[in-house]
């Protein structure tokens, strides 16, 4: 990667001077200590290259340029910006051919004894350079134009896919209303092709302040706003990752407020909705997660009157109480006698909260947070015990739960497949 450290490195330079006839210690002390410093300067242009080119989700490795397009929208786009370039380089080009030509044939010579000819209002001239300016804006607004209807009038098949796409501080809340399906920062799509297309078309708004839409291969930018609905679509025509960011700054945790689009082919899209479709189960009695977390102690057990049966018998017996094995089981109930339900919902059990993303096939998703951090174990549970140590500012306050509780909701989370 470092390329340019290896060439001026000091030591390199250091280990050929010997051969040099006995140089003045001062001078070799002057020039090591400046290539020292471009040293540094190589490092940090190297370090930007780096930086530039290697974003945070490097390890997958997906294009986020907008010269690479993979869907229609995208591509118009492009094609217009080409166009729009090509027109106004060569407006440059003749502008400053000009301008050069006339610097150098009439610059003033020794020779020159007076002025040169003054000329006023030639007609001609103001009217070719008020003409020919408004002939070109009106080539680049009649191709902007057209490209805009084309994206915003493009009629929707039968076969689209719909999604709503809600954005929230700071990660994207995506509904398939026709599939019953609610998911967080992860959109899946089919594959559209010209023989069966298939495209996307998505609904857009905001659940607080303003966010925007921007996967750079798939389409350009398009914002969430509140009590609005934006549209847009997208017909992906490769398989694949596609990644993109919200691009309006939206509060703290902008910048990491990822997205992720993956473009399935038609079986493995059809595989992915059924799996989203599947309710979780609840372990326990519901009655039992409502009781409050000292009910599991078991002093605090015979002072809670309407004890359901399976709980006194074992509130008599010799069992460890349930509330110490670190099972899915045990998980469920902490997490369901935490706030965590108020924020976060796992279809098919009490947690039916909306605030936070829809954690019922958390386990589908390859990122926790909007792509702030890889969706393992460790991660998860790091998460949990304080969100903002992985997303300084992120709207998940931290439960100071003990470890134990951690490691119980961790095990159980790793269920919700
Ligand atoms: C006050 C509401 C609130 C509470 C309470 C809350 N969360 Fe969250 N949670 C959020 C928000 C908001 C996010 C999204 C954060 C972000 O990406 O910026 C989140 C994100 C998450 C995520 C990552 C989800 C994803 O798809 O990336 C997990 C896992 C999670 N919370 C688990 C929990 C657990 C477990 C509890 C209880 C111990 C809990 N949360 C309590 C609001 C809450
Ligand atoms: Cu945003």
């Amino acid at each position: 990667m470092n390329l340019f450290q290896t060439d001026v490195h000091p030591t390199n330079v250091s280990s050929a001077s010997p051969t040099h006839a006995a140089p003045n210690p001062h001078i070799t002390h002057w020039i090591k200590e400046k290539l020292k410093s471009r040293v540094h300067i190589w490092q940090l242009v190297s370090a930007a290259v780096t930086a530039a080119s290697v974003p945070a989700w490097a390890a997958a490795d997906p294009s986020t340029s907008v010269f690479s397009t993979a869907s229609t929208p995208a591509r118009e786009v492009h094609e217009l910006s080409l166009f729009v370039l090509t027109v106004t380089g060569a407006i440059f080009v003749a502008v400053s051919g000009l301008l050069l030509y006339a610097l150098v044939r009439y610059r003033s010579r020794s020779t020159d004894t007076a002025e040169p000819p003054q000329v006023f209002g030639s007609v001609q001239i103001e009217l070719a350079w008020t003409i020919i300016p408004i002939l070109i804006i009106v080539v680049l607004f009649l191709g902007t134009a057209r490209v805009l209807f084309s994206i915003q009038d493009a009629p929707k098949p039968p076969s689209a896919v719909d999604v709503t796409v809600v954005g929230h501080q700071f990660w994207w809340e995506f509904r398939y209303p026709k599939y019953n399906i609610v998911t967080a920062n992860e959109l899946h799509v089919p594959l559209s092709t010209k023989a069966a297309p298939r495209p996307t078309f998505m609904k857009l708004t905001s659940a607080d302040v303003i966010h925007s839409f921007w996967v750079p291969q798939l389409a350009g930018k398009t914002d969430l706003l509140p009590n609005r609905v934006n549209e847009m679509w997208i017909d992906p025509e490769k398989l694949g990752l596609y990644v993109g960011q919200c691009a309006q700054f939206c509060g703290v945790q902008h910048a990491k407020m990822l997205l992720r689009v993956y473009v399935d082919t038609p079986e493995q899209f059809d595989r992915w909705v059924a799996g989203q479709q599947k309710v979780q189960a609840e372990f326990g009695s519901p009655a039992l997660a409502a009781l409050p977390a000292a009910v599991n102690q078991q002093s605090a057990r015979s002072a809670v009157p309407n004890l359901p049966p399976s709980m006194q018998t074992q509130a008599g017996s010799s069992l460890p109480p349930l509330s110490d094995a670190i099972t899915a089981h045990s998980g469920q109930l902490v997490f369901e006698q935490q706030a965590c339900i108020n924020c976060h919902a796992v279809a098919g059990t009490v947690a039916n909260g909306r605030y936070g993303p829809d954690l019922t096939h958390l386990m589908s998703r390859a990122t926790l947070a909007a792509g702030a951090t890889t969706n393992t174990p460790d991660n998860l549970k790091a998460w949990i015990n304080d969100p903002n140590g992985i997303k300084p500012g992120s709207l998940m306050p931290a439960m100071h739960l003990t470890d134990r509780q951690n490691a119980q909701i961790t095990a159980y989370l790793l269920t919700l497949k």
